[in-house]
Formats: structure tokens, C-alpha cells, sequence
């Protein structure tokens, strides 16, 4: 039997119920988990529906005040899982109370508050971990372990698209995503951040960005109520749109590799496509997140008369990382799953004392890169960013 940790978590909506649901399976499909964790307490202003969450996902206690939530003695992880305006005060409130944090993606709303985060946990020596969960996609582990044993050989080109299309209706109200000052930007830091992460980790870091941003509706009705997921009803009244519908940028890698990035929510019929291309000199893989359980692959090493894209899925068992935990080679896996592997190392990390990646680090690079495409988009300029 390993140890425990109490676990308390902030935020009890989509990214709550997620989380929840991460925390409810890990130990049950991954028994070797070197700390189980104990589901203290999840916490929320609103307290009928926080204690409605607590009974449905399975916490068992609430809390209305984080502050009191990051200060209890029998927690030793806050996960933070709001809008991106809360995640530094509580990840620094949580890391000086000597807290572990998990906190979601994008690790802040700007680069300041990043790099006061990254302070935070390693002064006081926490584990800090960002939930860019696609990391911990099997097939985006097979691109990785394919790059890494230089299969692909030197990578030339990533080509990355994050397309929605879940706020075209004009009518759809001003969700805090849709606010700077609770999201800090819109498609960017919402999506342009999974595909920097997955850049980062598959080709390397970024040296320099030029991009553009554009927003396509500019008034919206305000928000009368979130219905569920990324639903909500509209008010009356008319708000202003404060962060961009879409970006595209254009990057270099320190390696030497160039890059495209394009994220939406005006993609008309695409509701979560987030996919890239990669293309070195022996080999190229391509993965679209709507077909998860499989990666594109083509590689130099077959015979030319047959040479092309081959779709493998990535369903064999104990061949790839993850996958063996769950079912007999051949049965699926989905979206959900990716939340349970970032817990699984996180809870590992913690028992050894490691920070695993994506680290607080990784989310002061990422930011990096966000800052200074919004800074390109303003100066029309190639813009390095503040590492
Ligand atoms: C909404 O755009 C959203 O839920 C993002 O916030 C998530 O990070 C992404 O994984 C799916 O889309």
C-alpha cells in the first residue's frame, strides 16, 4: 500500500470536473502510483454548486475560501483549476503554505506573474507542475520517442493548426474567455499554448516569433449564466471582446527548424482540431487530436514502390508509455485519459521530489512566447522572447 496526499482543488467546472475525474482514477488504473491521492476538499465561491460538485465528483468536503483551502494541514496539493486572472495568487499562496501545485494551462495571465510562480515553488521547494495535457497523449509520446531516437532525423518544419468554432454564433456571450483581464488572451494563451507545449517538446525552444492576432466580433451579449462545459446563456446587454478570435505566427527553433502556428475558435466545423506535421530529413509524422489514438507516419526506411503515409494506431499495449494501464491492446483510449497520465507523474514527481514536465519552467517559456507574439502582433515586428 503507498502513501497519501490529500489533494485540494480549485475550481469546480470543466477543467474541475476534468481534474476530478483524474484524481478518481489514477490509483484504480495505475496501482504502482507512489502516492495516492486523498480527494480533501475541492473549492468554489458559489457554494450550492460547490457542494453539489463535491457530491457528484467525489471530494469529500468543500470549501468557499481558497485562502482557507491552501492553508489546511491535512492537503498537500493544491490544484489550481480556474480562469487564468486566480492562478498566481493561489499557486504562490499554496507554494508558501509548503504545497505542491498543479496548476492548468496557461500557467498565468502574464509573463510577471509567471516568473513570480516559478519563483514561488522553487523557493519554497514544491513541486510545480502545468497541466498541458497533451504531452501525455500515447500517440504524441510515439512522435516523441521517434524524433528523440533521431528516426525523423534532423527536423526541418512544424506546422501546427488548434482550430474551434464553439463561439461563432455573434450571440454568444462574453464568457470570462473572452475577457482579458480573467483570461489574459483569447485563442492564444487558450489554444496557441497546447501547440507552443508540444512544440517545445518535440522540436525545441523558440528563438524568435512574428505574428498577427485578429478579433472578428468585437461586441458581445454579456453572460447571463454558464450552462455546462463551454455552454452559457446571454444577457441583455452589450460587452466589449478585450483578447484576440484568432492568431498565427510564424517561428524559429534554436535548432534550426522553422515553425507555423494558427489557432481559432472561427473554424467553422472544427470543434477541437489540434494537429501538427513534422518533417525532418528521413521521416514525418502527423497528429490530429480529433483522431487521437493514431499517428500519420512516414519514413524513409521502406521500400520506394510502396513509400507513403502509414496511419498507425496507437492502441499496442505495453509497447507505448501509459497504455498498458488501461485495456487489452486495441481498446481506445480518449481526451479524459491524458488527465489521469499528468497525475500519475505528478504524484510521482512529488513522492521523488522532482518537479515532472511541463514545470512551472516550461510554463515561464511558454508565456515567454506568448508575450512576445502579442508583442509582435502589436509591432509588426520579429520579436524575441523574455526567457
Ligand atoms: C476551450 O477552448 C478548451 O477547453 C481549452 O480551454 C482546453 O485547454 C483545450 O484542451 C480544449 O478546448
Amino acid at each position: 500500500m503507498s502513501n497519501t496526499i490529500g489533494v485540494g482543488l480549485v475550481g469546480y467546472k470543466f477543467m474541475g470536473k476534468a481534474h476530478s475525474n483524474g484524481y478518481r482514477q489514477v490509483a484504480a488504473f495505475f496501482p504502482d502510483v507512489a502516492l495516492r491521492p486523498v480527494m480533501k476538499a475541492i473549492c468554489g465561491r458559489d457554494e450550492t454548486a460547490v457542494r453539489a460538485a463535491a457530491a457528484q465528483f467525489g471530494w469529500e468536503e468543500y470549501e468557499t475560501d481558497w485562502k482557507k483551502l491552501v492553508a489546511r494541514d491535512d492537503i498537500g496539493l493544491i490544484d489550481v483549476s480556474t480562469p487564468g486572472d486566480t492562478h498566481a495568487a493561489i499557486s504562490i499562496a499554496a507554494a508558501e503554505n509548503g504545497k505542491h501545485v498543479f496548476c492548468e494551462k496557461p500557467l498565468a495571465n502574464t509573463l510577471a506573474e509567471a516568473r513570480q510562480m516559478l519563483d514561488a515553488v522553487q523557493r519554497n521547494k514544491v513541486v510545480g507542475m502545468v497541466n498541458f495535457n497533451y504531452r501525455r497523449v500515447p500517440a504524441v509520446q510515439l512522435a516523441k520517442s521517434l524524433i528523440d531516437s533521431g528516426r525523423l532525423g534532423t527536423i526541418y518544419h512544424w506546422r501546427a493548426v488548434y482550430l474551434q468554432d464553439w463561439i461563432m454564433d455573434p450571440n454568444f456571450p462574453l464568457v470570462w474567455r473572452l475577457q482579458k483581464d480573467a483570461a489574459g488572451s483569447g485563442t492564444l494563451g487558450d489554444l496557441g499554448a497546447h501547440i507552443i507545449d508540444l512544440a517545445r517538446m518535440l522540436v525545441g525552444e523558440i528563438t524568435e516569433v512574428t505574428g498577427l492576432t485578429e478579433t472578428f466580433i468585437k461586441r458581445r451579449p454579456t453572460l447571463a449564466a454558464t450552462t455546462g462545459g463551454l455552454g452559457a446563456a446571454a444577457g441583455a446587454e452589450m460587452g466589449e471582446v478585450t483578447v484576440d478570435d484568432a492568431a498565427l505566427f510564424l517561428a524559429r527553433f534554436a535548432n534550426g527548424a522553422v515553425g507555423t502556428f494558427e489557432v481559432t475558435r472561427f473554424a467553422k466545423g472544427r470543434a477541437n482540431c489540434n494537429s501538427f506535421e513534422i518533417n525532418g530529413s528521413k521521416g514525418s509524422v502527423r497528429f490530429n487530436l480529433e483522431r487521437m489514438n493514431e499517428l500519420e507516419v512516414l519514413l524513409d526506411d521502406e521500400m520506394p514502390d510502396v513509400a507513403g503515409f502509414r496511419t498507425v494506431l496507437v492502441t499496442n499495449g505495453n509497447a507505448h508509455k501509459y497504455l498498458s494501464a488501461w485495456w487489452p491492446a486495441g481498446h481506445i483510449i480518449g481526451w479524459e485519459h491524458t488527465f489521469t497520465h499528468g497525475i500519475y507523474d505528478l504524484l510521482n514527481g512529488i513522492a521523488a521530489g522532482v518537479s515532472p514536465a511541463p514545470t512551472f519552467e516550461d510554463g515561464l517559456r511558454c508565456q515567454a512566447i506568448l508575450d512576445a507574439v502579442e508583442r509582435s502582433a502589436g509591432s509588426k515586428q520579429w520579436v524575441e522572447p523574455e526567457y
